[in-house]
């Protein structure tokens, strides 16, 4: 047995103890040590949460020799890392992702519970680590699990929020925040390494001054200098030795200038100073797709990115002479905007800390960044006052618009006398009255060498929309990549019955090669294979709708179609496109409550921003269109509408393998790729969506007959714009359209009131930006198609399988291997555990 366990983590010269052997004998005896001497508590008083701990500190020891010796190679053989700098990372829960990619959920499943504890229970145990928002947070989160499961040196780069994104409640049909104080009882993952804190500076002013060599030179002398203290994380790969590191840092008030306030006797101001340190890093800004524009959130991203350089050049350092190479060992990858001001940082560390020439400096720049855009909205693409970001960063501003002014001398030499298109690509944007707004975006643009979308059409928008003067400039510049999802998390962890059926017919080599899914459509005329399909849906909708039950007291039938819409509410996501059709179908039972009309549960799920109004109204319009659905005797169980509170990557777990129909339906051209199609649709989840993101390329892989296709194309959304939409003729010529937000109007989801949903209606009837009536009866339609293509249970089946086998294109370990091959241009490194 003890051999069985060295096999699985490929570690023949282990020496077998309690922190590292894997017998069940020594595994049970490290768990109760951890329990005993950790927590001091034992059997007899141990809480769930205590054995969760103490089973978390059994697998970090078992991770950590496997992480020491990447960290040792790495330095060794002076590898080129990938560093992932986000403002975001939107991990999930470690423990059960960590037991799978070490090779030994099973054995620990077992051993736990041979020691008469609930596995699922400690599992649910752990907080679920919500340092991101949305899709760009998560998408990090899938990136470090495949950039370690290829065996790429990499580091994830970012900030260790006390407090991540806020617990949903929902109260009266209102979305209500609660802080997450997540860290409250520790976490055992993180390892705290305070001998490698850095200080970041912040305010203050310039000055000119003159080196030894009577050279003219500038400092930055700043008002405030801020301690950044790494905590790391081991991320595993998935059956591998590596195992990388994510690095996020921490704010704190750095001694020495606390000190002084103390010794003046200022104890106050001392502490006040302290507490205003530490506010740095203290809450995630909630907001996905609209930026906050604040002062402390500029304050965010500088901390941590400047942090991360000072990280990145000391490691250099130790192997490399000077900074001339600085390139050949970092490849720095910008999770959007948020930590674009680390190319200004760049600059002036190298320029004004470690007295590299200008133009040397900007090549070693462009050479280290690369620049992904997730957004098209460009309302989301962020700029910051001059004024506030020369305040903050005096020196920055300086440098951007040095930058700027080396730029745009350039574009004047290669297009003479052409102001409008300088006044496109200028980093600085001059809004008027001396009110100067930096453009984040361009800086981007313009200090990498590489720009990507995230998706083939996001890329081509981007191409010929957003940024076509930066494409038009260096067309070279740009690339697509596709976004994707691990599938160890959002198959295995998930879905775990399924993945038991893909390897007992095809071995669990799709766990590293997605494409080895294709061979089980050998297996798509084999009864007994579909039986078994729909057997493991139907117990993962048993399952959902067991939660259901619990958590919202809501009875539904599993064998009625789940039809899930889960991810940021916002309005260009439509939640409330699905809203005006499940209205519509409640009319229509209204009007003859013996209509013929297949069941539907619609399932909801999503954080509105909190101060996005409009997101947090559809929510209330949603649950208080469930709360007349779900209870209407005419119904009779036919149609149910569930809002699940706090969306999050548990939940997500839970969900996705449970879906029938999987909702992607935004305005064509808005959603950049979307992550969650991806998620469904691995899980055998039909879509319905609309020619949008990555559902293209998710239609064209899983067949168009295996997609339920609906809606304007981008192409037409911008036509019917052009040409001046009007919405309110779609009202009045579409009959069940205009029933429906009749309904609402009446104030029949309202208890009479008129007023409450009038700016959803009003935004519909006059303006409807994303343009839900002109899609209204496509989507309709398309939703009668799918009604009763599930009523033949066989068709279903075979499109599910179809959908889920194909979906190799979608793991992130395809996207991964892109950026390392054509951006990075990095390669695996084989982490050997001899000593
Ligand atoms: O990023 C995802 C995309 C998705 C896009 C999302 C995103 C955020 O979550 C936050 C800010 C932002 O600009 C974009 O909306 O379409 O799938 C990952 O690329």
């Amino acid at each position: 047995y003890i051999a069985d366990g060295r096999e699985a983590l490929q570690c023949p010269t282990l020496i077998e103890d309690d922190r590292t052997g894997m017998s069940p004998e020594t595994l049970k005896r490290a768990f109760l040590d951890n329990l005993f001497y950790l927590q001091g508590v034992n059997r007899t008083n141990a809480s769930p949460y205590n054995y969760y701990v103490a089973l978390a500190y059994t697998v970090r020891d078992r991770l950590l020799r496997r992480f020491l010796k990447s960290t040792d190679t790495y330095k060794q053989e002076k590898v080129k890392l990938v560093c992932y700098f986000s403002a975001e990372f939107l991990m999930g829960r470690y423990l059960g992702n960590n037991l799978a990619n070490l090779g030994i959920y099973d054995l620990i499943k077992e051993t736990i519970e041979e020691l008469g504890l609930d596995f699922e229970e400690i599992i649910e145990q752990e907080p679920d680590p919500g340092l991101g928002n949305g899709g760009l947070g998560r998408l990090a989160a899938c990136f470090l699990d495949s950039l370690a499961s290829l065996e790429i040196p990499a580091i994830g780069y970012g900030i260790r929020y006390e407090f991540g994104i806020f617990h949903q409640i929902i109260q009266n049909g209102w979305q209500v925040e609660i802080p997450d104080n997540w860290l409250r009882f520790g976490n055992p993952w993180e390892l705290p390494r305070p001998d490698e804190s850095v200080e970041v500076k912040l305010g203050g002013r310039t000055e000119i001054y003159h080196d030894d060599k009577g050279q003219e030179r500038v400092q930055w002398l700043p008002e405030r200098r801020i301690l950044a203290i790494p905590h790391d994380t081991p991320v595993p790969g998935y059956k591998t030795n590596t195992v990388n590191a994510l690095r996020l840092w921490k704010a704190e008030a750095s001694e020495s200038f606390n000190f002084e306030a103390f010794n003046a006797g200022l104890y106050d101001q001392s502490v006040a100073e302290k507490m205003d340190a530490e506010t740095i890093s203290k809450v995630l800004y909630p907001n996905d797709n609209t930026p906050a524009g604040r002062e402390l959130r500029l304050a965010q991203q500088y901390f941590f990115v400047a942090a991360s350089l000072q990280d990145l050049i000391r490691i250099h350092l130790k192997s490399h002479k000077n900074l001339q190479n600085f390139h050949e060992t970092a490849a720095i990858q910008l999770n959007d905007t948020h930590p674009a001001i680390a190319i200004a940082e760049l600059m002036r560390l190298l320029v004004d800390e470690n007295g590299l020439e200008w133009s040397k400096a900007w090549t070693i720049t462009q050479k280290t960044f690369a620049y992904t855009n997730h957004t098209l909205l460009p309302e989301a693409l962020e700029r910051w006052s001059a004024a506030l970001l020369g305040k903050l960063l005096p020196r920055h501003l300086e440098i951007i618009y040095l930058i700027n002014h080396f730029f745009l001398e350039d574009v004047r030499t290669w297009f003479p006398d052409n102001e409008e298109l300088l006044g496109k690509l200028s980093i600085v944007e001059e809004a008027g009255w001396g009110n100067k707004q930096i453009r984040m975006a361009n800086l981007a643009c313009v200090g990498s060498h590489s720009i990507n979308g995230v998706a083939a059409l996001h890329t081509e928008l981007l191409q010929k929309d957003t940024l076509k003067e930066f494409a038009m400039l260096w067309p070279e510049k740009f690339y697509n990549k596709t976004n994707g999802v691990t599938p160890r998390r959002w198959i295995l962890l998930s879905n775990p019955q399924l993945s038991a059926l893909f390897t007992e017919k095809i071995g669990d080599d799709w766990l590293k090669d997605l494409k080895e899914l294709r061979k089980l459509e050998q297996y798509l005329d084999d009864p007994e294979f579909r039986q078994r399909w729909y057997e493991i849906k139907q117990a993962n909708k048993a399952d959902l709708a067991a939660y259901m039950l619990k958590t919202r007291n809501i009875e539904v039938d599993v064998n009625s179609i789940f039809d899930v819409q889960v991810k940021r509410i916002h309005e260009y996501k439509r939640q409330h496109l699905a809203v005006l059709h499940i209205i519509a179908l409640y009319n229509r039972i209204k009007q003859n409550p013996h209509v013929d009309i297949v069941p539907r549960t619609f399932i909801f799920g999503g954080k509105a921003a909190p101060g996005y109004f409009m997101a947090k109204l559809i929510i209330k319009l949603t649950n208080a269109v469930a709360e007349i659905v779900n209870k209407d005797p005419d119904v009779r169980g036919r149609l149910k509408v569930v809002f699940l509170p706090n969306f999050n990557v548990s939940l997500g777990q839970r969900i996705y393998p449970s879906a029938d129909l999987s909702e992607q339906i935004s305005t064509a051209g808005k959603e950049a790729s979307g992550t969650g199609n991806m998620k469904f649709a691995m899980n055998g989840s039909l879509t319905i969506g609309t020619l949008d993101g990555a559902n293209i390329e998710i239609r064209e892989e899983a067949g168009a007959e295996n997609f339920f296709l609906f809606g304007l194309t981008a192409e037409e959304v911008y036509a019917k714009k052009a040409h001046g939409y009007e919405p309110m003729s779609y009202y009045k010529n579409n009959r069940e359209l205009k029933g429906v937000i009749d309904r609402i109007k009446s104030g029949y989801f309202s208890h009479g009131d008129t007023e409450l949903f009038r700016p959803i209606v009003d935004s519909l009837l006059y303006d409807d930006q994303y343009m839900l009536l002109a899609d209204y009866q496509s989507y309709a339609d398309c939703q009668e198609q799918v009604s009763q293509a599930y009523r033949d249970r066989d068709k279903w089946t075979r499109m599910s399988i179809l959908n889920s086998v194909r979906m190799a294109k979608f793991s992130s370990d395809r996207t991964i291997w892109e950026y390392c091959q054509e951006i990075w241009k990095v390669n695996p490194v084989k982490i050997s555990l001899e000593d």
